[in-house]
């Protein structure tokens, strides 16, 4: 049977537009319009469109994320920084029924004990870490995996 098209949000928080030219070896050469073509192309593959997006602002990835109740069927989420900071963005993502994957181009659990707290992972069905941008090509097949088997 063909495979239903769904449609998944990757939402990318501050900084994350920095990639390629903040601290290269904590998160490698790989710009973000890279990883998003990556994405856009792998994505094809795996019969999913995505709607890849990334802001520097709380508020609007809160709203970006209350959106994405309407019309998505499962959100791949790097937070960034607010990752280990943002109740608001805990809140927003608890309202969203789809599955939920986190990820994150560096090892956090490897890095700084401020990075070990994760306001994501508990709503998350899984965590993606220490890949690079090859993290959301790792997602992007979990998360085909997870709709193929909530279907
Ligand atoms: C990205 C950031 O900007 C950091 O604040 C996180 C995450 C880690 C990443 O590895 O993608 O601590």
């Amino acid at each position: 049977m063909a495979k239903q098209r769904h449609n998944i949000l990757i939402l990318n928080g501050p900084n994350l537009n920095m990639l390629g030219i903040r601290e290269p070896d904590v998160y490698g050469f790989q710009n973000l319009s890279a990883i998003a073509l990556e994405c856009e192309e792998y994505a094809g593959e795996l019969g999913l469109t995505i709607d890849f997006r990334q802001s520097n602002h709380e508020g609007e990835l809160v709203t970006i994320i209350q959106q994405a109740r309407e019309g998505c069927s499962g959100l791949i989420v790097n937070a960034g920084a607010y990752t280990h900071t943002s109740i608001a963005l805990h809140d927003a993502l608890k309202i969203i029924e789809a599955p939920i994957i986190e990820v994150h181009v560096s090892n956090p659990y490897a890095r700084e004990p401020f990075r070990h707290k994760s306001y994501i992972s508990p709503l998350a069905r899984g965590v993606i870490c220490g890949f690079g941008g090859q993290g959301y090509i790792l997602a992007l097949n979990a998360m085909r995996a997870l709709l193929d088997d909530d279907a």
